[in-house]
């Protein structure tokens, strides 16, 4: 039974959680998205599998059927388009009522149904239209007759923010052979010299350990890897994939964010099949941990010794990163975050594969790891928090943006801390430094001194963590001044001992020395 101060627990344990991430029940909790596609008797492919996704993801689902298929695992029996009539009566009841967020298409039949949807897209304004262009079926048997193909370059993929297509259907729109990774970011600038900005080129039908898909958005590209599942229970998985970008879109998400988290749903789940008809069998949509929809447990000290560290801080060597940060783990660090500042510029795709084996370290010690700005980044890798400064991104939106990650933001001062009282409630804790001088960030402001950190201390609400020439030889006087944690660079790269490094950072050298 629950209690009446039960109750009252729980709904302010609600309220709080919707003044934290800002939502009003009409548009963040329950957003709806859209999927025009077939019916797959099945149940594994077609509007089937995007509803699935849409509601795995706590997106609400709603339909335009174009046309109707019987099909099992073992393929299709009979397909049947609906009439230009239906699909405008579909889209027209589905605007009338529905705030629709973002919609994408999948299998269309032919040119007559590509056009009137197209139409339809262009009459009630989509926004965000992810399209799938399903033309090539597993098997390699044609899905769109070549005027749906031509028509579908013509009318729909205009309309698009994003198109996905997978090799054969990449080959199709682009008009050249792919065989490698190099023919996929070819054949991506020529489809979005079609005219479209954003494309993902799925590489699942190539050789190779890896899945590897191009992801060409605007000016910006990267390549983003999964592990290759063999088998055959794999049907549905470009209409799951382009459903979870979909869902995402219709959360608020980012193009890339939504891409980045749809890529992470896809790995998931692919991993964990469902034993379901005798051939071709479908994905389990719902085998996903949102990490939306849960928080973090953190542990009492997680504040207290914070590793910040990237390439440039290590000589430039993956492998003395890797294996810095697996000693300060080892030693006792609380945080690892993960700061690409000071040395050579990197890629997006160089700093996914080093923040990916630092998340893999830092799990395997239970160590928090944060990212340094790049929200992106962050939510790639599923990484605890972001860390930013005063010029980063705004923190309400990351809040919004992605609520999973934990918030820790710099000050450099008191005014700072008073000017960002507005988003106290979505922050984990307050940066503040450079405490004293440091040669290590070029562009530290001026040191705020002991008093300066009181005074921080004494005005903020939040855990504040010091950082900025912390070294073994202040740490007692930083944290007698007030400070709940402490966070460095040199500090852990130039320590001769690691373990008394961080033990005299945590504190929990006292005791031997009042012995
Ligand atoms: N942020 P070290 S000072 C990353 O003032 C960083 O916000 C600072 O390096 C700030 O521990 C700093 O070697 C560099 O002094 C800290």
């Amino acid at each position: 039974m629950t209690s009446g101060d039960d109750l009252e627990f729980e709904n302010q344990a609600i309220l709080d959680a919707s003044a934290r991430f800002d939502f009003t029940a009409s548009d963040q909790q329950y957003p709806i998205a859209l999927t025009i596609a077939g019916s797959d008797s099945g149940g594994g492919a077609g509007l089937q599998a995007d509803m699935k996704t849409m509601e795995a993801h706590q997106v609400f689902s709603t339909t335009v059927v174009v046309g109707l298929t019987a099909q099992n695992t073992l393929g299709v029996d009979a397909a049947m388009p609906a009439s230009v009539e239906m699909i405008d009566a579909q889209f027209a009841s589905l605007m009338a009522d529905f705030d629709v967020r973002a919609a994408k298409t999948g299998a269309l039949f032919d040119a007559e149904t590509v056009r009137a949807v197209a139409r339809n897209v262009r009459q009630h304004k989509v926004d965000h239209l992810v399209v799938d262009p399903v033309m090539v079926a597993k098997g390699g048997a044609a899905l769109l007759d070549e005027a749906g193909v031509q028509t579908l370059k013509e009318e729909l993929l205009p309309l698009s923010e994003l198109v996905t297509p997978n090799i054969p259907e990449a080959e199709l729109l682009s008009g050249m052979t792919i065989d490698n990774l190099d023919d996929m970011k070819h054949a991506a600038a020529k489809i979005q010299a079609l005219g479209i900005k954003n494309v993902m080129v799925k590489g699942g039908h190539l050789d190779g350990d890896t899945v590897v898909d191009y992801i060409a958005l605007g000016d910006e590209d990267f390549v983003l890897t999964g592990p290759k599942v063999q088998g055959k229970r794999k049907h549905g998985t470009g209409d799951t994939l382009s459903a979870a970008i979909t869902s995402q879109l219709a959360k608020g998400m980012s193009l890339k964010n939504a891409i980045l988290m749809a890529h992470r749903y896809m790995n998931q789940i692919i991993g964990q099949p469902l034993y379901i008809g005798h051939g071709h069998g479908p994905l389990n949509h719902g085998e996903w941990t949102d990490p939306n929809i849960f928080r973090k447990e953190l542990r009492a000290d997680a504040w207290s010794c914070q590793f910040v560290v990237g390439l440039a801080n290590v000589g430039g060597s993956e492998q003395a990163l890797f294996e810095t940060v697996r000693n300060a783990c080892a030693a006792g660090i609380t945080l690892v975050q993960y700061r690409e500042k000071g040395g050579a510029e990197k890629t997006f795709e160089e700093r996914l594969r080093i923040a990916k084996k630092l998340t893999s370290i830092c799990r395997a010690y239970q160590v928090l790891f944060f990212i340094d700005d790049d929200v992106d980044l962050a939510i790639a890798v599923n990484a605890d928090g972001v860390h930013v400064g005063q010029s980063d991104s705004n923190v309400a939106d990351i809040a919004k943006q992605a609520p999973q990650l934990l918030v820790g933001l710099s000050v450099s001062n008191l005014a700072e801390e008073q000017e960002n009282r507005k988003v106290q409630q979505y922050l984990s804790y307050i940066g503040v430094g450079p405490v004293f001088a440091t040669t290590t960030k070029k562009d530290a402001k001026t040191p705020i001194g002991l008093k300066g950190l009181a005074a921080v201390k004494q005005a903020s609400k939040l855990p504040v963590v010091a950082i900025g020439g912390v070294t073994e030889k202040n740490v007692k006087a930083i944290r007698a001044a007030g400070a709940d944690g402490l966070a460095a660079i040199s500090a852990f790269t130039k320590s001769q001992n690691l373990e008394k490094t961080v033990a005299q950072f945590t504190g929990k050298d006292v005791k031997n020395h009042e012995k």
